[in-house]
């Protein structure tokens, strides 16, 4: 059946029911340029969504060389068609008159187009310059996690065995760090252990700080299915906001921020006390139950209310459920990462798994999220403070494997300290030992903490500045090269989403004007500076995202994500395939660690372990004498009150964060008319009792400010916590319609004015949870309204005051839930991957 539904009023669509081990059914979703009929699309070009870590599988429509919409593929595991808002149309910014079509240099003083041979030309000369007088580690490269698999391995290959410089990170940090962190921590290697398709099959579904009917709206479609079919799930949803999942669940947790750690150490106290532990499993598997116990043997619900403020019988409730759950699946995000004790509270929650032997069966799994794209691709092929096939940087047998991949020495590869994280990149940027800055898909003058301070970083003059990028952003705008990129769409390669999951991007039409893929960008630069291996022939040696693709599965060959048995022939056409996928699992792996833990023995593990407290790495010997056997790490921690709190002149807390709408720093989305319309502009969150105490009200224009700096939106009165203020990250200066910057005249509305420049300890992530701030008014509504939405957590407290958000025709997305109407893509054959049967 073909309904058309406005996918802004209603952004999740039409129900199609699932009960309990039943499979998801097909519901595939479409949207096409107004005019376009599905009988004129010339051709549907296979890629998946990246605007977030769902891979939401999807064809391109074709017409006359150009994008006219987008399908989502029935037959594909993740989203089995469905699309979520910004899947439907963000990809519409492909074709802005404004994207970057050729080369920027900076002549006196500002940017000016020229050609590719003369922008490379200025990169490869300062490079050379700077390798002579200053060495390799004036050299930093800041990338992020929405490039292409193959393009991050070529930028891994070339910084760290063609420069040698220890100097490159991602935007991942600032994202999935603790991710990574946290699953190194428990099992010693990064690598998703569970799969979106236990959300099939769990009977308890709990999120922590994920608010995932914005951020990975289709399978909190697939949650909505499972709750209005045959034995539902029971949400457990901790969050300080009105979030769906947590109107939606049987017990919401809204802890004051920053105070995770005391809410899991409560819920870990109550499993242990009424021994809802299977000790079986921890007797075979783990290693640190015992102190974990000793840990937690004080953290009664009643002293974890008292700090988390929640009342004692909720955190018991939570813990009864997760307790007698037959089948457990967690999954954690931004309000845990980004928040205050972030790896602590990370592993707490795959500490809740172990001691639960919630893990390896369906249903029974943790989820780690990632957030971008292809964040996964960044950690594997180390570009994001790892080395490459998550090879340990302290084991030297892994370095001297690595070299061998790449037939160079291992002394040039640096590995005489962890990876540089994007923290301190900056930090050297700023203390003037990097001197080179090469700034690839990221937006860090709009992302990056404490803007005033990034700002003055990337405008020295000492600092040579390179960007890549569709636009000119508020980053590029500061830079002394600018280079345009292709992207999706524009060039084909590979990525994986958060449950392993790798997908194809084909090329579906032609990047604008002399934009180039960012992979042939990489291999421009490599054979400029002419990197040799230590025969002297071409370091790197692939030319295409093909031959790309292979080489990494080279040096993925033996690792926890081992590629070789996949290829461009088997993911075209097919599902996506999660890795690890080679001979003895030539259709992928659904879950990790079915059979025991497999990758934290001493001599297989990609990490050590940290402290929790400091983040100071332990060494072999105490890993050895702690893990001898390699079974999971049960590692305990104390809660620690955040660093910033709320003082008499700020006396609120302030969260900043997402809405549905938009993606991080909104290149793509603002320039997508539905998307923009939906949330034009920044606004603040405050809640009812807060709001009449301040005599504030809806649409006040009114100032956040906090000790770095202050921001002006207008006020939505919601349900949030009282005492808490939340305010999108998505707004910076650069304004696409007016084509303006960060000049006098533009009021500031960037959240990060106002975020700390502070770090997790462990996986160095920034804080963007948990500042202190105020809140004032500047100007009483006149009849405005705040431009947030109505159908998220930004709902207004009282119902019907706001108009509603709505889309209007030019919204409109078809659904076909019936696989006969679902046409080329097909709804027969893959999709069900490795998985079932199983259970
Ligand atoms: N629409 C949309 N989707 C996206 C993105 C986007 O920009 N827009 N970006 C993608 C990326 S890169 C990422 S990383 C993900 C992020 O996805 P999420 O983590 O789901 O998104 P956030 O809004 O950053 O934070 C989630 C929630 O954390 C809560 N929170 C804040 N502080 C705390 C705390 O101390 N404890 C707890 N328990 N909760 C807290 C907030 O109230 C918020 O609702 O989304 C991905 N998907
Ligand atoms: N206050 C606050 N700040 C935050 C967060 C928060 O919750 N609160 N969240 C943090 C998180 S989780 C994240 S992931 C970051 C995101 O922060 P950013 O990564 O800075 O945000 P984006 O807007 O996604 O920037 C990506 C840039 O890459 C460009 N781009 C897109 N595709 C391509 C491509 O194919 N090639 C090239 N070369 N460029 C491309 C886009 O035009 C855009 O300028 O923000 C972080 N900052
Ligand atoms: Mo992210």
């Amino acid at each position: 059946m073909d309904a058309s539904v406005d996918r802004i009023a209603w952004p999740w669509g039409s129900r199609t029911p699932h009960g309990r081990h039943e499979p998801w059914p097909v519901r595939v979703d479409t949207h096409l340029e107004a005019g376009v009929e599905p009988a004129r699309v010339q051709r549907w070009v296979q890629t998946a969504s990246i605007l977030h870590s769902d891979g939401d599988a999807m064809d391109i429509a074709v017409l006359d060389g150009r994008m006219v919409g987008v399908r989502g593929r029935a037959g594909d595991r993740v989203n089995r068609g469905r699309l979520g808002p910004k899947d439907l149309f963000a990809w519409q910014a492909n074709a802005s008159p404004d994207r970057l079509t050729t080369p920027l240099i900076r002549q006196d003083g500002r940017l000016v187009a020229c050609d590719w041979d003369t922008a490379l030309e200025r990169i490869t000369s300062r490079t050379r310059e700077l390798l002579a007088d200053r060495g390799p580690g004036s050299i930093g490269f800041y990338t992020t996690g929405q490039l292409f698999l193959e393009e991050y391995y070529t930028l891994a290959v070339l910084a760290r065995a063609g420069i040698g410089t220890n100097h490159l990170d991602g935007n991942t940090r600032l994202c999935t760090a603790t991710a990574a962190e946290a699953l190194k921590e428990t099992f010693g290697c990064d690598g998703q252990p569970g799969s979106y398709d236990d959300i099939d099959h769990a009977d308890v579904i709990a999120l922590f700080g994920h608010n995932i009917a914005e951020t990975q709206p289709v399978q909190w479609m697939r949650i909505l299915d499972r709750l209005e079919g045959t034995d539902p799930p029971r949400l457990v949803c901790v969050d300080p906001r009105p979030t769906q999942p947590a109107r939606r669940a049987a017990v919401h947790l809204a802890p004051r921020v920053g105070t995770n750690v005391a809410l899991l150490d409560a819920l870990l106290h109550e499993i242990i006390r009424t021994d809802r532990v299977d000790h079986d499993y921890l007797a075979a598997h783990t290693v640190g139950f015992d102190e974990l116990a000793s840990r937690v043997k004080e953290c009664t619900p009643e002293w974890a209310a008292r700090i988390c403020d929640v009342p004692a019988a909720r955190i018991g409730e939570a813990a009864e459920i997760i307790g007698t759950a037959d089948r457990l699946l967690s999954t954690v995000l931004q309000g845990v990462y980004q928040s205050h004790q972030a790896t602590a509270a990370a592993v707490q929650v795959n500490n809740l798994h172990l001691v639960r032997g919630m893990l390896g069966r369906p249903g029974a799994g943790v989820l780690q999220m990632n957030g971008q794209p292809t964040a996964q691709n960044t950690r594997e092929c180390g570009a994001d403070g790892d080395l490459p096939g998550f090879r340990n940087w302290q084991n030297d047998s892994h370095v001297a494997d690595l070299a061998r991949v790449w037939n160079v020495e291992p002394r040039p590869i640096p590995h005489y300290a962890p990876p540089t994280h994007a923290m301190q990149l900056f930090r050297y940027a700023e203390q003037g030992s990097i001197r080179m800055l090469w700034i690839s898909g990221t937006n860090p003058a709009v992302s990056l903490p404490e803007l005033t301070r990034i700002r003055s970083i990337l405008e020295q003059d000492r600092l040579f500045v390179v960007v890549q990028d569709l636009f000119l952003t508020e980053t590029a705008q500061l830079a002394d090269v600018v280079l345009p990129a292709a992207t999706w769409g524009e060039k084909t390669g590979t990525f994986t989403n958060a449950d392993r999951t790798v997908h194809l991007s084909d090329k579906a039409v032609e990047p604008p004007g002399e934009a180039r893929p960012d992979l042939d960008i990489f291999l421009a630069y490599a054979a400029r500076m002419d990197f040799r291996d230590k025969d002297g022939a071409p370091l790197i040696t692939w030319h295409d995202p093909e031959s790309a693709f292979e080489a990494w599965k080279r040096c993925s060959a033996g690792r926890p994500c081992d590629y070789t048995g996949i290829t461009y022939d088997k993911l075209r056409g097919a599902s996506g395939i999660q890795w690890p996928c080679h001979e003895s699992a030539p259709d992928g792996t659904a879950r990790l660690y079915t059979d025991g833990i497999s990758w934290a023995h001493p001599d297989v593990c990609e990490s050590y372990g940290k402290d929790l407290v400091t983040g100071a790495a332990d060494d072999v010997a105490e890993y050895r004498s702690r893990n001898p056997d390699g079974k999971a790490v049960i590692k305990a921690a104390g809660y620690l009150p955040p660093h910033e709190i709320p003082t008499e002149e700020y006396p609120f807390q302030l969260a900043t964060g997402r809405t549905l709408y938009h993606f991080h720093t909104r290149t793509k989305t603002a320039r997508a008319p539905q998307l923009d319309a939906a949330a034009p502009d920044v606004w603040v969150e405050a809640s009812v009792s807060d709001a009449a105490l301040l005599d504030l009200g809806e649409g006040d224009l009114v100032e956040v400010s906090t000790p770095r700096g202050a921001l002006r939106g207008r006020l939505r009165v919601t349900g949030i916590r009282p005492g808490l203020l939340f305010v999108p990250f998505h707004y910076g200066y650069w304004d696409t319609k007016a084509g303006h910057g960060p000049d006098g005249n533009t009021p500031p509305r960037a959240a990060n004015e106002t975020t700390v420049t502070d770090w997790d300890p462990v996986s160095k992530q920034p804080l963007f949870k948990t500042a202190a701030a105020g809140l004032r008014l500047l100007e009483r509504a006149d009849g405005e309204h705040a431009p947030a939405p109505t159908t998220t957590a930004s709902a207004p407290a009282r119902a019907g005051t706001v108009p509603a958000t709505t889309g209007g025709t030019a919204a409109f997305a078809t659904e076909a839930t019936e696989a006969t109407e679902v046409g080329e893509a097909g709804a027969a054959g893959g999709g069900d991957g490795p998985e079932e049967g199983a259970v």
